[in-house]
Protein backbone atom coordinates (compact mmCIF):
# COMPACT_ATOMS: atom_id res chain seq x y z
CA UNK A 1 0.00 0.00 0.00
CA UNK A 2 1.41 3.65 -0.96
CA UNK A 3 1.97 6.29 1.59
CA UNK A 4 -0.80 8.40 0.90
CA UNK A 5 -3.17 5.37 0.73
CA UNK A 6 -1.96 3.95 4.08
CA UNK A 7 -2.37 7.27 5.65
CA UNK A 8 -5.91 8.03 4.28
CA UNK A 9 -6.57 4.23 5.53
CA UNK A 10 -5.47 4.94 9.15
CA UNK A 11 -7.44 8.19 9.44
CA UNK A 12 -10.82 7.33 7.32
CA UNK A 13 -10.83 4.24 9.73
CA UNK A 14 -10.57 5.94 12.80
CA UNK A 15 -13.36 9.16 11.67
CA UNK A 16 -15.51 5.92 10.98
CA UNK A 17 -15.07 4.81 14.05
CA UNK A 18 -16.03 7.94 15.78
CA UNK A 19 -18.76 8.81 12.90
CA UNK A 20 -20.08 5.48 14.39
CA UNK A 21 -20.41 6.45 18.16
CA UNK A 22 -21.62 9.89 17.13
CA UNK A 23 -24.65 8.84 15.52
CA UNK A 24 -25.23 6.14 18.04
CA UNK A 25 -25.01 8.78 20.72
CA UNK A 26 -26.39 11.80 18.94
CA UNK A 27 -28.40 10.23 15.66
CA UNK A 28 -31.88 11.50 16.61
CA UNK A 29 -30.36 15.53 17.39
CA UNK A 30 -32.04 17.99 15.05
CA UNK A 31 -29.66 20.01 13.24
CA UNK A 32 -31.93 22.12 11.09
CA UNK A 33 -35.00 22.95 10.61
CA UNK A 34 -36.78 23.37 6.71
CA UNK A 35 -38.99 26.18 5.40
CA UNK A 36 -41.17 26.00 2.59
CA UNK A 37 -39.07 29.17 1.02
CA UNK A 38 -36.39 26.29 1.01
CA UNK A 39 -38.28 23.03 -0.47
CA UNK A 40 -38.93 25.60 -3.46
CA UNK A 41 -36.17 27.94 -3.57
CA UNK A 42 -33.24 25.33 -4.71
CA UNK A 43 -32.74 23.73 -1.13
CA UNK A 44 -30.93 27.02 0.33
CA UNK A 45 -28.37 26.19 3.59
CA UNK A 46 -30.34 22.88 4.62
CA UNK A 47 -27.69 20.99 6.59
CA UNK A 48 -28.11 17.37 5.07
CA UNK A 49 -24.72 16.06 3.67
CA UNK A 50 -21.09 15.51 4.74
CA UNK A 51 -17.95 16.75 2.80
CA UNK A 52 -14.81 16.38 4.31
CA UNK A 53 -12.67 18.36 2.10
CA UNK A 54 -13.51 21.53 2.33
CA UNK A 55 -16.20 24.16 4.26
CA UNK A 56 -17.91 27.29 3.34
CA UNK A 57 -18.49 30.39 5.40
CA UNK A 58 -21.15 32.70 4.02
CA UNK A 59 -18.99 35.63 5.32
CA UNK A 60 -15.60 34.27 5.17
CA UNK A 61 -15.66 32.56 2.10
CA UNK A 62 -13.98 28.78 1.74
CA UNK A 63 -11.40 26.91 3.96
CA UNK A 64 -10.06 23.44 3.11
CA UNK A 65 -9.23 21.21 6.03
CA UNK A 66 -9.57 24.29 7.87
CA UNK A 67 -7.20 26.57 5.94
CA UNK A 68 -7.94 29.48 4.45
CA UNK A 69 -6.54 30.59 0.82
CA UNK A 70 -4.12 32.68 2.02
CA UNK A 71 -2.95 30.20 4.14
CA UNK A 72 -2.52 27.58 1.79
CA UNK A 73 -0.56 30.40 -0.65
CA UNK A 74 1.73 30.40 2.29
CA UNK A 75 2.01 26.90 3.20
CA UNK A 76 1.60 24.55 0.76
CA UNK A 77 4.66 23.21 -1.39
CA UNK A 78 5.32 25.29 -4.20
CA UNK A 79 7.23 24.35 -7.72
CA UNK A 80 11.04 25.30 -7.80
CA UNK A 81 11.42 29.28 -7.70
CA UNK A 82 7.55 29.35 -7.61
CA UNK A 83 5.05 31.43 -5.51
CA UNK A 84 1.66 29.64 -5.95
CA UNK A 85 1.26 26.25 -4.05
CA UNK A 86 1.30 23.39 -5.53
CA UNK A 87 -2.49 21.67 -6.44
CA UNK A 88 -0.61 18.00 -5.30
CA UNK A 89 -0.49 19.79 -2.29
CA UNK A 90 -3.96 20.76 -2.22
CA UNK A 91 -5.39 17.07 -3.17
CA UNK A 92 -3.05 15.54 -0.01
CA UNK A 93 -4.91 18.13 2.52
CA UNK A 94 -8.17 17.29 1.32
CA UNK A 95 -7.47 13.96 1.51
CA UNK A 96 -5.87 13.41 4.61
CA UNK A 97 -6.09 16.55 6.47
CA UNK A 98 -2.66 17.48 6.81
CA UNK A 99 -0.39 20.10 4.90
CA UNK A 100 1.77 17.41 3.60
CA UNK A 101 5.83 18.26 2.96
CA UNK A 102 7.61 18.82 -0.28
CA UNK A 103 8.93 15.46 0.00
CA UNK A 104 5.18 14.22 0.14
CA UNK A 105 4.34 16.35 -3.11
CA UNK A 106 6.96 15.06 -5.10
CA UNK A 107 5.94 11.61 -4.43
CA UNK A 108 2.45 12.11 -5.11
CA UNK A 109 3.45 14.68 -8.24
CA UNK A 110 5.26 11.45 -9.60
CA UNK A 111 3.13 8.97 -8.90
CA UNK A 112 0.27 10.96 -10.85
CA UNK A 113 3.03 11.20 -13.96
CA UNK A 114 3.20 7.02 -14.01
CA UNK A 115 -0.68 6.60 -13.73
CA UNK A 116 -0.89 9.43 -16.82
CA UNK A 117 -1.46 7.31 -19.58
CA UNK A 118 -4.41 7.74 -21.53
CA UNK A 119 -5.87 4.91 -23.48
CA UNK A 120 -5.64 5.23 -26.56
CA UNK A 121 -9.36 4.89 -27.84
CA UNK A 122 -9.97 8.00 -25.64
CA UNK A 123 -8.73 9.69 -27.82
CA UNK A 124 -10.12 8.53 -31.01
CA UNK A 125 -13.65 8.92 -29.89
CA UNK A 126 -13.04 12.61 -28.92
CA UNK A 127 -12.08 12.51 -32.80
CA UNK A 128 -15.13 11.11 -33.77
CA UNK A 129 -17.17 14.31 -32.25
CA UNK A 130 -17.94 17.10 -34.65
CA UNK A 131 -14.57 20.03 -34.10
CA UNK A 132 -17.69 22.50 -32.91
CA UNK A 133 -19.00 20.16 -30.04
CA UNK A 134 -17.89 22.45 -27.03
CA UNK A 135 -14.73 21.58 -25.05
CA UNK A 136 -17.12 20.74 -22.16
CA UNK A 137 -18.93 18.11 -23.75
CA UNK A 138 -15.64 16.27 -25.43
CA UNK A 139 -14.11 16.51 -21.96
CA UNK A 140 -16.89 14.58 -20.17
CA UNK A 141 -17.36 12.60 -23.15
CA UNK A 142 -13.89 11.58 -22.54
CA UNK A 143 -13.91 10.78 -18.93
CA UNK A 144 -16.84 8.25 -19.50
CA UNK A 145 -14.78 6.88 -22.67
CA UNK A 146 -12.04 6.01 -19.89
CA UNK A 147 -14.96 4.44 -17.56
CA UNK A 148 -14.15 1.19 -19.02
CA UNK A 149 -10.83 1.16 -17.13
CA UNK A 150 -12.17 1.53 -13.67
CA UNK A 151 -10.75 -0.64 -11.18
CA UNK A 152 -13.66 -0.13 -8.70
CA UNK A 153 -16.17 -1.17 -11.30
CA UNK A 154 -13.92 -4.67 -12.48
CA UNK A 155 -13.68 -5.20 -8.59
CA UNK A 156 -17.25 -4.87 -7.90
CA UNK A 157 -18.64 -6.99 -10.54
CA UNK A 158 -15.75 -9.69 -9.38
CA UNK A 159 -17.42 -9.72 -6.03
CA UNK A 160 -16.07 -6.88 -4.03
CA UNK A 161 -16.17 -7.10 -0.27
CA UNK A 162 -17.79 -3.83 0.72
CA UNK A 163 -14.85 -2.98 2.69
CA UNK A 164 -12.62 -2.70 -0.07
CA UNK A 165 -14.99 0.43 -1.62
CA UNK A 166 -12.95 2.84 -0.18
CA UNK A 167 -9.23 0.95 -1.84
CA UNK A 168 -10.91 0.84 -5.33
CA UNK A 169 -12.48 4.48 -5.39
CA UNK A 170 -8.75 5.82 -4.28
CA UNK A 171 -7.29 3.87 -7.11
CA UNK A 172 -9.75 4.86 -9.28
CA UNK A 173 -8.95 8.46 -7.79
CA UNK A 174 -5.37 8.94 -8.20
CA UNK A 175 -5.79 7.46 -12.00
CA UNK A 176 -8.50 9.43 -13.08
CA UNK A 177 -6.91 13.00 -11.51
CA UNK A 178 -3.18 11.81 -12.95
CA UNK A 179 -5.12 11.32 -16.76
CA UNK A 180 -7.26 14.63 -16.76
CA UNK A 181 -4.44 17.29 -18.30
CA UNK A 182 -3.52 15.16 -20.65
CA UNK A 183 -7.25 14.59 -22.03
CA UNK A 184 -8.02 18.02 -21.57
CA UNK A 185 -4.41 19.90 -23.38
CA UNK A 186 -5.94 17.17 -25.84
CA UNK A 187 -9.11 18.45 -27.03
CA UNK A 188 -7.76 21.88 -26.41
CA UNK A 189 -4.94 21.40 -29.11
CA UNK A 190 -7.67 19.56 -31.17
CA UNK A 191 -10.06 22.20 -31.61
CA UNK A 192 -7.74 25.52 -31.41
CA UNK A 193 -4.29 23.78 -32.56
CA UNK A 194 -5.43 22.06 -35.80
CA UNK A 195 -4.55 18.83 -33.59
CA UNK A 196 -1.32 19.81 -33.10
CA UNK A 197 -0.71 17.54 -29.47
CA UNK A 198 2.03 18.06 -27.54
CA UNK A 199 3.57 15.08 -25.37
CA UNK A 200 3.58 15.60 -21.71
CA UNK A 201 6.84 16.24 -20.19
CA UNK A 202 7.36 13.71 -17.48
CA UNK A 203 9.84 15.80 -15.49
CA UNK A 204 6.93 18.56 -14.60
CA UNK A 205 4.58 19.35 -12.07
CA UNK A 206 0.51 18.64 -12.34
CA UNK A 207 -0.63 21.88 -13.48
CA UNK A 208 2.97 22.59 -15.03
CA UNK A 209 2.34 19.94 -17.02
CA UNK A 210 -0.94 21.00 -18.26
CA UNK A 211 0.31 24.67 -19.30
CA UNK A 212 2.88 22.80 -21.20
CA UNK A 213 0.76 20.23 -23.34
CA UNK A 214 -1.93 23.43 -23.70
CA UNK A 215 1.62 24.88 -25.53
CA UNK A 216 1.18 27.47 -22.86
CA UNK A 217 5.24 27.49 -21.80
CA UNK A 218 5.13 31.21 -20.72
CA UNK A 219 6.20 30.52 -16.72
CA UNK A 220 3.84 33.51 -15.39
CA UNK A 221 0.99 31.06 -16.91
CA UNK A 222 2.18 28.36 -15.39
CA UNK A 223 2.44 29.90 -11.82
CA UNK A 224 -1.65 31.13 -12.21
CA UNK A 225 -2.35 27.73 -13.35
CA UNK A 226 -0.93 26.60 -9.95
CA UNK A 227 -3.04 28.93 -8.27
CA UNK A 228 -6.39 28.40 -10.79
CA UNK A 229 -6.15 24.84 -10.16
CA UNK A 230 -6.28 25.07 -6.24
CA UNK A 231 -8.78 27.18 -5.98
CA UNK A 232 -11.00 26.45 -8.06
CA UNK A 233 -10.63 22.34 -6.44
CA UNK A 234 -13.57 22.66 -3.58
CA UNK A 235 -15.94 24.72 -2.18
CA UNK A 236 -17.77 21.97 -0.29
CA UNK A 237 -20.51 19.89 -1.07
CA UNK A 238 -23.48 21.14 -1.90
CA UNK A 239 -22.65 23.37 -4.86
CA UNK A 240 -23.97 21.49 -8.36
CA UNK A 241 -20.76 19.88 -9.39
CA UNK A 242 -19.54 18.40 -5.82
CA UNK A 243 -23.24 17.78 -5.21
CA UNK A 244 -23.52 15.96 -8.82
CA UNK A 245 -20.65 13.78 -8.29
CA UNK A 246 -21.68 12.77 -4.82
CA UNK A 247 -25.77 11.63 -5.60
CA UNK A 248 -24.55 10.33 -8.58
CA UNK A 249 -21.87 8.36 -6.58
CA UNK A 250 -23.93 7.66 -4.18
CA UNK A 251 -25.50 4.56 -6.68
CA UNK A 252 -21.63 2.86 -6.29
CA UNK A 253 -21.48 4.52 -9.51
CA UNK A 254 -17.69 4.53 -10.07
CA UNK A 255 -15.98 7.92 -10.01
CA UNK A 256 -15.39 8.21 -14.06
CA UNK A 257 -19.03 7.91 -14.06
CA UNK A 258 -19.68 9.92 -11.31
CA UNK A 259 -16.68 12.85 -12.55
CA UNK A 260 -18.37 13.16 -15.73
CA UNK A 261 -21.86 13.47 -14.39
CA UNK A 262 -20.14 16.37 -11.92
CA UNK A 263 -19.00 17.86 -15.17
CA UNK A 264 -22.31 18.29 -16.96
CA UNK A 265 -22.94 20.22 -13.71
CA UNK A 266 -20.27 22.42 -14.17
CA UNK A 267 -21.50 23.70 -17.84
CA UNK A 268 -24.26 25.38 -17.06
CA UNK A 269 -23.74 29.44 -16.81
CA UNK A 270 -25.16 29.72 -13.16
CA UNK A 271 -22.48 27.40 -12.41
CA UNK A 272 -18.60 26.52 -13.98
CA UNK A 273 -19.39 27.81 -17.53
CA UNK A 274 -19.99 31.62 -15.74
CA UNK A 275 -15.95 31.77 -16.49
CA UNK A 276 -16.48 31.64 -19.94
CA UNK A 277 -19.13 34.12 -19.98
CA UNK A 278 -18.09 37.02 -18.15
CA UNK A 279 -14.88 37.28 -20.64
CA UNK A 280 -17.32 37.26 -22.93
CA UNK A 281 -19.79 39.55 -21.57
CA UNK A 282 -16.46 41.84 -20.94
CA UNK A 283 -15.55 41.71 -24.34
CA UNK A 284 -18.20 42.56 -25.48
CA UNK A 285 -18.41 45.73 -23.66
CA UNK A 286 -15.12 46.80 -24.81
CA UNK A 287 -16.36 46.28 -28.80
CA UNK A 288 -19.72 48.07 -27.80
CA UNK A 289 -18.06 50.90 -26.00
CA UNK A 290 -15.26 51.14 -28.62
CA UNK A 291 -12.63 51.23 -25.76
CA UNK A 292 -10.36 49.08 -23.72
CA UNK A 293 -10.34 51.73 -21.03
CA UNK A 294 -14.11 52.34 -20.08
CA UNK A 295 -15.28 54.91 -17.67
CA UNK A 296 -16.67 53.86 -14.46
CA UNK A 297 -20.27 55.70 -16.18
CA UNK A 298 -20.11 54.15 -18.90
CA UNK A 299 -19.38 50.20 -17.30
CA UNK A 300 -22.72 51.45 -15.10
CA UNK A 301 -24.78 52.02 -18.13
CA UNK A 302 -23.31 48.21 -19.62
CA UNK A 303 -24.53 46.65 -16.44
CA UNK A 304 -27.79 48.58 -16.69
CA UNK A 305 -28.22 47.72 -20.14
CA UNK A 306 -27.48 43.88 -19.29
CA UNK A 307 -29.99 43.64 -16.41
CA UNK A 308 -32.96 45.55 -18.75
CA UNK A 309 -32.41 43.18 -21.11
CA UNK A 310 -33.66 40.51 -18.67
CA UNK A 311 -29.78 38.85 -18.37
CA UNK A 312 -27.55 38.37 -15.54
CA UNK A 313 -24.33 40.24 -14.33
CA UNK A 314 -21.56 36.74 -15.08
CA UNK A 315 -19.46 36.53 -12.12
CA UNK A 316 -21.45 38.32 -9.55
CA UNK A 317 -23.78 36.87 -7.00
CA UNK A 318 -23.70 33.33 -5.34
CA UNK A 319 -25.44 30.74 -3.83
CA UNK A 320 -24.02 30.91 -0.26
CA UNK A 321 -21.52 33.24 -0.36
CA UNK A 322 -22.46 36.88 1.62
CA UNK A 323 -19.05 38.66 0.31
CA UNK A 324 -16.50 39.21 -2.26
CA UNK A 325 -15.52 35.88 -2.76
CA UNK A 326 -11.54 34.78 -1.83
CA UNK A 327 -11.24 33.24 -4.92
CA UNK A 328 -11.58 36.32 -6.75
CA UNK A 329 -9.21 38.58 -3.91
CA UNK A 330 -6.60 35.37 -4.88
CA UNK A 331 -6.59 36.39 -8.29
CA UNK A 332 -6.82 39.90 -8.18
CA UNK A 333 -4.03 39.46 -5.59
CA UNK A 334 -2.12 37.50 -8.25
CA UNK A 335 -2.96 40.13 -10.86
CA UNK A 336 -1.70 43.14 -8.66
CA UNK A 337 1.67 41.03 -8.44
CA UNK A 338 2.14 39.77 -12.02
CA UNK A 339 0.47 41.95 -14.47
CA UNK A 340 -1.15 45.02 -12.90
CA UNK A 341 -1.09 46.85 -16.05
CA UNK A 342 -2.70 44.54 -18.20
CA UNK A 343 -6.01 46.77 -19.88
CA UNK A 344 -8.30 43.78 -18.95
CA UNK A 345 -7.63 43.31 -15.25
CA UNK A 346 -7.78 46.94 -14.85
CA UNK A 347 -11.55 46.14 -16.36
CA UNK A 348 -12.20 43.54 -14.37
CA UNK A 349 -11.18 45.91 -10.97
CA UNK A 350 -13.29 48.59 -12.44
CA UNK A 351 -16.61 46.09 -12.83
CA UNK A 352 -15.96 45.38 -9.41
CA UNK A 353 -16.06 48.97 -8.36
CA UNK A 354 -19.23 49.16 -10.19
CA UNK A 355 -21.48 46.45 -10.06
CA UNK A 356 -21.79 46.06 -5.85
CA UNK A 357 -23.57 48.98 -5.48
CA UNK A 358 -26.22 48.63 -8.57
CA UNK A 359 -26.84 44.79 -7.91
CA UNK A 360 -27.64 45.78 -4.42
CA UNK A 361 -30.20 48.78 -5.27
CA UNK A 362 -32.26 46.15 -7.31
CA UNK A 363 -33.42 44.67 -4.03
CA UNK A 364 -33.86 41.85 -4.00
CA UNK A 365 -29.69 39.99 -4.90
CA UNK A 366 -28.58 38.44 -2.00
CA UNK A 367 -24.96 38.46 -2.58
CA UNK A 368 -23.75 41.83 -4.82
CA UNK A 369 -20.09 40.82 -4.78
CA UNK A 370 -17.57 38.88 -7.22
CA UNK A 371 -17.37 35.48 -7.28
CA UNK A 372 -14.55 33.16 -8.60
CA UNK A 373 -15.50 33.69 -12.22
CA UNK A 374 -14.98 37.13 -12.36
CA UNK A 375 -11.47 36.99 -12.83
CA UNK A 376 -10.17 34.10 -14.65
CA UNK A 377 -10.77 35.39 -17.80
CA UNK A 378 -9.22 38.77 -17.83
CA UNK A 379 -5.68 36.88 -17.04
CA UNK A 380 -6.30 33.69 -18.97
CA UNK A 381 -6.40 36.66 -21.93
CA UNK A 382 -3.62 38.42 -20.73
CA UNK A 383 -1.76 34.88 -20.74
CA UNK A 384 -2.39 34.45 -24.49
CA UNK A 385 -5.46 32.14 -24.02
CA UNK A 386 -8.32 33.61 -25.77
CA UNK A 387 -10.57 30.57 -26.20
CA UNK A 388 -12.64 31.49 -23.53
CA UNK A 389 -15.26 28.88 -24.61
CA UNK A 390 -12.28 25.93 -22.77
CA UNK A 391 -12.25 27.96 -19.56
CA UNK A 392 -14.64 25.85 -18.15
CA UNK A 393 -12.56 22.80 -19.29
CA UNK A 394 -9.58 23.99 -16.52
CA UNK A 395 -12.11 24.47 -14.11
CA UNK A 396 -13.86 21.09 -14.42
CA UNK A 397 -9.58 19.31 -14.47
CA UNK A 398 -9.32 21.14 -10.76
CA UNK A 399 -12.83 20.52 -9.64
CA UNK A 400 -11.88 16.59 -9.77
CA UNK A 401 -9.41 17.31 -6.84
CA UNK A 402 -12.23 17.81 -4.24
CA UNK A 403 -15.37 15.81 -5.60
CA UNK A 404 -13.08 12.98 -6.32
CA UNK A 405 -11.75 13.46 -2.78
CA UNK A 406 -14.68 13.62 -0.59
CA UNK A 407 -15.84 10.46 -3.48
CA UNK A 408 -13.28 8.40 -1.49
CA UNK A 409 -14.41 9.70 1.79
CA UNK A 410 -17.88 8.94 1.17
CA UNK A 411 -16.75 5.08 0.51
CA UNK A 412 -14.71 5.17 3.60
CA UNK A 413 -16.86 5.97 5.54
CA UNK A 414 -20.00 3.87 3.90
CA UNK A 415 -22.52 6.89 3.23
CA UNK A 416 -25.52 5.65 2.05
CA UNK A 417 -27.24 6.14 -1.33
CA UNK A 418 -28.39 9.64 -1.56
CA UNK A 419 -32.76 9.94 -1.36
CA UNK A 420 -33.91 13.07 -0.20
CA UNK A 421 -38.04 13.67 0.24
CA UNK A 422 -39.80 15.31 -2.73
CA UNK A 423 -43.44 16.63 -2.13
CA UNK A 424 -46.24 17.67 -4.35
CA UNK A 425 -47.59 21.15 -4.73
CA UNK A 426 -51.14 19.57 -3.90
CA UNK A 427 -49.00 18.20 -0.69
CA UNK A 428 -48.07 21.45 0.04
CA UNK A 429 -51.48 23.03 -0.17
CA UNK A 430 -53.03 20.16 1.72
CA UNK A 431 -50.41 20.54 4.12
CA UNK A 432 -51.56 24.00 4.96
CA UNK A 433 -54.91 23.05 4.65
CA UNK A 434 -54.37 21.04 7.55
CA UNK A 435 -51.96 23.45 9.68
CA UNK A 436 -54.54 26.32 9.19
CA UNK A 437 -57.42 23.82 10.36
CA UNK A 438 -55.24 23.07 13.67
CA UNK A 439 -54.66 26.89 14.18
CA UNK A 440 -58.92 27.60 13.75
CA UNK A 441 -59.52 25.03 16.52
N1 LIG B 1 -27.11 39.57 -11.90
C1 LIG B 1 -28.45 39.84 -11.95
N2 LIG B 1 -29.34 39.31 -11.12
C2 LIG B 1 -28.89 38.48 -10.16
C3 LIG B 1 -27.52 38.19 -10.03
C4 LIG B 1 -26.62 38.74 -10.95
N3 LIG B 1 -25.32 38.47 -10.93
N4 LIG B 1 -27.38 37.34 -8.99
C5 LIG B 1 -28.61 37.12 -8.49
N5 LIG B 1 -29.52 37.79 -9.21
C6 LIG B 1 -30.98 37.76 -9.08
C7 LIG B 1 -31.46 36.34 -9.30
O1 LIG B 1 -31.53 36.03 -10.69
C8 LIG B 1 -32.81 36.36 -8.61
O2 LIG B 1 -33.70 37.05 -9.44
P1 LIG B 1 -35.26 36.58 -9.59
O3 LIG B 1 -35.80 36.65 -8.20
O4 LIG B 1 -35.83 37.58 -10.53
O5 LIG B 1 -35.22 35.18 -10.12
C9 LIG B 1 -32.52 37.26 -7.40
O6 LIG B 1 -31.37 38.06 -7.76
C10 LIG B 1 -32.21 36.52 -6.12
O7 LIG B 1 -31.14 35.62 -6.37
P2 LIG B 1 -30.13 35.24 -5.20
O8 LIG B 1 -30.92 34.56 -4.14
O9 LIG B 1 -29.30 36.40 -4.82
O10 LIG B 1 -29.15 34.23 -5.94
P3 LIG B 1 -29.34 32.67 -6.18
O11 LIG B 1 -28.83 31.95 -4.97
O12 LIG B 1 -30.72 32.34 -6.63
O13 LIG B 1 -28.37 32.43 -7.42
C11 LIG B 1 -26.40 32.64 -8.70
C12 LIG B 1 -26.98 32.45 -7.29
C13 LIG B 1 -24.90 32.42 -8.64
C14 LIG B 1 -27.02 31.60 -9.63
C15 LIG B 1 -26.74 34.07 -9.18
O14 LIG B 1 -26.14 35.01 -8.33
C16 LIG B 1 -26.31 34.33 -10.63
O15 LIG B 1 -27.07 33.99 -11.55
N6 LIG B 1 -25.08 34.91 -10.84
C17 LIG B 1 -24.55 35.13 -12.18
C18 LIG B 1 -23.99 33.83 -12.76
C19 LIG B 1 -22.71 33.43 -12.07
O16 LIG B 1 -21.81 34.23 -11.88
N7 LIG B 1 -22.62 32.16 -11.69
C20 LIG B 1 -21.40 31.60 -11.04
C21 LIG B 1 -21.60 31.42 -9.54
C22 LIG B 1 -20.37 30.85 -8.85
C23 LIG B 1 -20.10 29.47 -9.34
O17 LIG B 1 -20.81 28.50 -9.16
N8 LIG B 1 -19.04 29.33 -10.07
O18 LIG B 1 -18.76 28.19 -10.71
Amino acid sequence: MDALKQLFYEKSNALAQEVKEILKEHGNKQVDDVQLNQVYGGMRDITSMIWEPSLLDSEEGIRFRGFSIPELREKLPRAPGGKEPLPEGLFWLMLVGEIPTKEQVKWLTENWVRRANVPEHVFRMIDTLPIETHPMTQFSMGVMAMQNTSIFTQRYSSGMNKTEYWDATYEDTMNLIARLPRVAAYIYRRIYHKGEQILPEISMDWGGNFAHMLGMENEGFKEYMRLFLTIHADHEGGNASAHTCHLVGSTLSDPYLSFSASLNALSGPLHGLANQEVIRWVIKMVDTLGTTKPTREQISDYVKSTLASGRVVPGYGHAVLRKPDPRFMAQRQFAEDNVPDSDLVKIVWKIFDVVPPILSSLGKVKNPWPNVDAHSGALLVHYGMKEYNYYTVMFGVSRALGVLAAQCWARALSLPLERPKSVTTAWVKDFLAKEAAVVQG
